[in-house]
Parts: structure tokens; C-alpha cells; sequence
């Protein structure tokens, strides 16, 4: 049996982490039976969600998940797909995972209100008196974080330019198909619902959020993935 551990349902989406949402997402696809843990971030092997236990074997990190998925029980969530629709849909994945995200996170962790209603509740435990530190502390350190990667070193307008153009690159690449790479899901198709999703979510207001509203075909994507593996979900958001 396998298990994922993740943070858990929070904000209205299946977990407040997109890798952990492509990593579930991924395990619906395959079928596998799994169950959910919430109490394993303390034990991480890299630090971070989600990572996986099956049989014993531990591995951490959505993309090794999908990898040991697809080796160890024999797995191809591209079947039929050309290399080449192999290639754009690997490409559109990383460009969700390592721009797409920190233009969310930003949104997130830096604007006052997003935070407040959001990420501000991850330190909810942490004892009164402690708790006003902890949070400066930890969104002091996503604000380097975000520096560091290169992102945070644009204006809030420059990166709604960016997060524009990755998600009209998605939309023009999805067009009228169902899913992303034509009428088969695909592995990317996992994390482009749980970037895009998580983007849309309507907890948190931002300039790429109502950039995302704009595209019909992704809001109905999105929609359409999450009726398919996490019914018990309310819509993602309704096309405006
Ligand atoms: N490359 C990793 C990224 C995972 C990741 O960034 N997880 C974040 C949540 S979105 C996390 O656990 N952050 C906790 C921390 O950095 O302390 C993957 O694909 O799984």
C-alpha cells in the first residue's frame, strides 16, 4: 500500500501544496490504491512534500514519485503520446513547477491579505506569544527565497507580464482538446491542473488569478479534471 503523505485539504483545494495535488493526481491516474498521511513533514527526506512510502520504500519529490510510479508498477502516464508531445508536455510541467509556481507563491506569501487569510494559518499551533515571530521569520525568509530564485527581483507588474504569458502558453497549448496534449490525459496534465488549479483558487485574489479567469478552456480544463479525480471537490472556479 501506498502512502502519500501531504499537508491535507486546505483553502478549498485539495491541498494547499500544487506538488502535493499533482502527486495525488498522479496516484488517481494510476489507479494504485493509496491512502493519505498528514502528519509527515517533520519526517521528510528532503524537506518537503509530498513523498511517498511503498512497501517501505520512501521517495520524496512529485517528479521521483512519477518516475517510481511509472518503473515500479509498470506505469506510462504518456502512452501513445509522439517523443515529441513527450517533450513540449515536459516542458510545460517544469515551466508550471519552477515559474509558474513562484509567481503563486509571491502572490501568496507576499501580499498582506492573501497571506493573512492564508499561509498565516500554517503557524496557527505555534503558541501566542511566539506566533507574530514565527510569521515574520518564515515570510522573511520566502521573500530571499524569492530573490534568490530570480522572480522576486521583478515588479508585481512585471511578474503578472510573466505569469500572463506562461498561462496564455498553456491555453494556446490546450485550444479546444480536453486535455492538454489532445484526448488523453497525459502525466503533465497532473500538474498543469494543480498549478492552474491553484492559481484559480478563489481563496486568494491576484492580478494572475483573473489573468487564469480570463481563458475559458483552462477554467473548464481544470473544472474537468477535478469532477474526474477529486469529485468531492467544489469547482475549481466558474468561467467568467
Ligand atoms: N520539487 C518538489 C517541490 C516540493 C515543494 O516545494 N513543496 C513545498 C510546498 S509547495 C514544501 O513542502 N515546502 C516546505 C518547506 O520548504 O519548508 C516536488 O516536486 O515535490
Amino acid at each position: 500500500m501506498i502512502t502519500l503523505y501531504a499537508f491535507g485539504p486546505m483553502f478549498g483545494l485539495p491541498d494547499p501544496s500544487p506538488f502535493v495535488i499533482k502527486a495525488e493526481a498522479l496516484l488517481k491516474m494510476s489507479g494504485l490504491p493509496y491512502r493519505r498521511d498528514l502528519t509527515g513533514f517533520s519526517k521528510a527526506p528532503k524537506g518537503k512534500l509530498p513523498y511517498i512510502s511503498d512497501d517501505g520504500k520512501i521517495i520524496a519529490d512529485s517528479s521521483f514519485i512519477r518516475l517510481h510510479l511509472e518503473r515500479q508498477h509498470a506505469i506510462d502516464f504518456d502512452a501513445g503520446m509522439s517523443s515529441r508531445d513527450r517533450g513540449i508536455a515536459w516542458a510545460i510541467e517544469k515551466m508550471c513547477e519552477d515559474h509558474l509556481y513562484w509567481i503563486l507563491v509571491n502572490y501568496r506569501w507576499l501580499d498582506d491579505a492573501n497571506f493573512a487569510k492564508g499561509p498565516a494559518h500554517f503557524f496557527d499551533s505555534v503558541p501566542g506569544p511566539m506566533r507574530g515571530l514565527v510569521k515574520h521569520m518564515v515570510r522573511r525568509q520566502m521573500r530571499k527565497t524569492l530573490h534568490a530564485q530570480g522572480i522576486g527581483r521583478h515588479s508585481w507588474a512585471e511578474m503578472n507580464e510573466l505569469g500572463d504569458l506562461a498561462l496564455a502558453s498553456i491555453a494556446a497549448t490546450l485550444g479546444e482538446q480536453p486535455y492538454l496534449m489532445g484526448a488523453k490525459r497525459c502525466g503533465a496534465d497532473a500538474t498543469v491542473f494543480a498549478f492552474v488549479a491553484s492559481i484559480l483558487c478563489p481563496h486568494f485574489d491576484s492580478p494572475v488569478r483573473t489573468l487564469a479567469e480570463r481563458h475559458d478552456n483552462l477554467v473548464a480544463y481544470c473544472n474537468r479534471i477535478k469532477q474526474e479525480l477529486f469529485p468531492d471537490d467544489a469547482p475549481v472556479q466558474s468561467a467568467t
